[in-house]
């Protein structure tokens, strides 16, 4: 059993959860449940970026303190990722006092390790406050920042602490030529090695005039006290989680993963590396980016005006069809599109009809032909192939390949197949009416069972609910998610009772939404 430390970006608390932020927490969360169902010891990580001028403009729009502005966008956040079955073990918040002292003193110990690395400077400069960073010419079209061109940018200057990311540029280098798998997918690496060959600047850690934020533990030269520049108080989020500056914190850190979308990978594959190795701190082990859903080919943003509302989408089929539908859709690796009528026809294609209704007719019948007692049987037909998929699965969650979460659907979709194509064959329902085919008949449901067994197991992590729904009504013992990969293939379903339930997908929808487990 082995310790697996997982991450997602803290979504700013300027605004309600958006699909974007439920699609990142959704991938994180498969992979989290993954590691469990292999016994592993996880630890997942989210929360809540609280700092910075994109909140305190946000709060005073709206009259609010900045403090009364993000007490309450917290708790709806994490009512909306308990709705959606997010099974995270922490939920940290930029303005807890713990992370703030952890802030101070991760930026204490860069002054005591690399002294040289922090210097004051007077600067000049355009700054967005949509990334919440200051803009170069070439990120800058018609006075405008390129990912924000709804914001107005800033003209700064002010005299700042900055940090000297300059130097690390031959040691980011090395640690993307030497560990391969430290960033990913491939195209983000290529990205940020062609951003290392510009060359690096150096960037300020500290604002003036600004106060809604950690205060930089160090004075400049004239006694001023300013303000820690925002992603230097949110990024170290994923090292004071786990109690850093105590000592307990080596238990947890380095994270295995960290989960991010594309538009912040240079803040953690090269900003916060730069920032633990000046602290003398190991980096994180992997960093993986995630596209974009689109929405009519555009992001989803605030600013934007792009709506799409989250209540409506899980309303729509229920939590874990949601669930299904966006990790399967959207590529992990890549952007992709929500759109309603490629909801509705995975809905109805392969959750209603491919899943749901195998489902309903094994169990129907095992009640009608086998009193309800699944009967003995060997090792399934299928089972060379179950076998070479359940290790395909595997590799496209364990981090090997990247996570590809879509092709792990993609392969549990090919065993669902496969069971509809081997009952079509086999003719249950035949055999049933011949006396002398009992036997084959029994072999042939025990087949079933096992295949729709090892099925809820696989879908688990994507739709927990349905995943337990399924399990009990095949009677299995305990619990779907109580289950390890590892004893898969040798789950046997004999003995155990059926119990015919509501249907997993009906066709005709409830209004209500459905809930996940958790
Ligand atoms: O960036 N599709 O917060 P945030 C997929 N506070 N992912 C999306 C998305 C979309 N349409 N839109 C946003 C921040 N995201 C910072 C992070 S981490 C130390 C600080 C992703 O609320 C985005 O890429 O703007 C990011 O990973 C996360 O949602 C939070 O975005």
């Amino acid at each position: 059993m082995g310790k697996f430390y997982i991450t997602t970006a803290i979504d700013y608390a300027n605004g309600d959860p958006h699909i974007g932020h439920a699609y990142e927490k959704i991938g994180a969360d498969v992979i989290a449940r993954f590691h469990r169902l292999r016994g592993d010891d996880v630890h997942f990580l989210i929360g809540m970026d609280e700092h910075g001028q994109t909140v305190a403009q946000k709060a005073a729009e709206r009259g609010l303190t900045p403090q009364q502005q993000v007490d309450e966008i917290a708790p709806r956040f994490r009512d909306m990722w308990s709705t959606l079955g997010i099974s995270y073990d922490q939920f940290i918040r930029t303005t807890e006092e713990a992370h703030k002292t952890g802030v101070r003193a991760l930026i204490k110990r860069i002054f005591d390790n690399n002294p040289d690395d922090f210097y004051e400077k007077s600067y000049r400069g355009l700054y967005c406050i949509g990334c919440e960073s200051f803009k170069q010419a070439s990120e800058v079209v018609d006075g405008r920042c390129v990912l924000h061109p709804s914001r107005v940018l800033e003209q700064v200057e002010e005299r700042n602490w900055f940090f000297r990311l300059s130097k690390y540029q031959e040691f980011l280098r090395r640690v993307f030529t030497e560990r391969p798998e430290f960033l990913q997918p491939e195209s983000k690496r290529n990205e940020m090695l062609a951003l290392l060959d510009q060359g690096l600047e150096d960037i300020s850690a500290s604002r003036a005039r600004f106060t809604w934020g950690v205060p930089f533990p160090a004075p400049l030269s004239n006694g001023e006290h300013q303000t820690t520049y925002v992603w230097f108080d949110a990024l170290p989020n994923y090292l004071t989680a786990t109690g850093f500056p105590a000592k307990g914190y080596r238990d947890r850190w380095p994270a295995d993963v960290h989960i991010i979308g594309k538009d912040i990978t240079r803040f953690h594959s090269i900003i916060w590396p730069a920032m633990l190795q000046a602290a003398e701190l190991p980096l994180p082990r992997r960093v993986w980016v995630h596209g974009f859903v689109l929405f009519g080919g555009e992001k989803f943003s605030k600013t934007a005006g792009v709506r799409l509302d989250l209540d409506e989408a899980i309303a729509r089929f229920g939590v874990d069809a949601f669930r299904y539908f966006l990790l399967r859709e959207v590529p992990f690796d890549a952007d992709g599109s929500f759109t309603w009528e490629r909801f509705e026809e995975r809905y109805t294609a392969d959750l209603a009809n491919a899943f749901g209704n195998l489902a309903s007719r094994v169990v129907t019948m095992v009640e009608k032909y086998t009193g309800g007692l699944v009967p003995a049987g060997v090792a399934p037909e299928t089972h060379a192939a179950d076998a070479s998929d359940l290790s395909a699965y595997t590799a496209f969650l364990d981090g090997s390949r990247g996570y590809l979460l879509h092709e792990a659907l993609r392969i549990v979709w090919n065993i669902v197949t496969r069971a509809n194509e081997y009952a079509q064959r086999r003719q249950p329902w035949a055999l049933a009416k011949e006396p002398a085919s009992r036997g084959d008949l029994e072999q042939v449901l025990a087949s079933l069972v096992r295949q729709l067994a090892r099925l809820a197991v696989l879908v688990f992590p994507f739709m927990p609910g349905k995943a337990e729904e399924l399990w009990q009504s095949l009677g299995g013992p305990g619990r779907a998610q109580d289950q390890r990969l590892e004893a898969l293939l040798r789950l046997d379903p004999g003995g155990w009772r059926v119990v015919k339930g509501p249907a997993l997908f009906p066709r005709e929808q409830p209004s209500a939404k459905a809930s996940s487990g958790r």
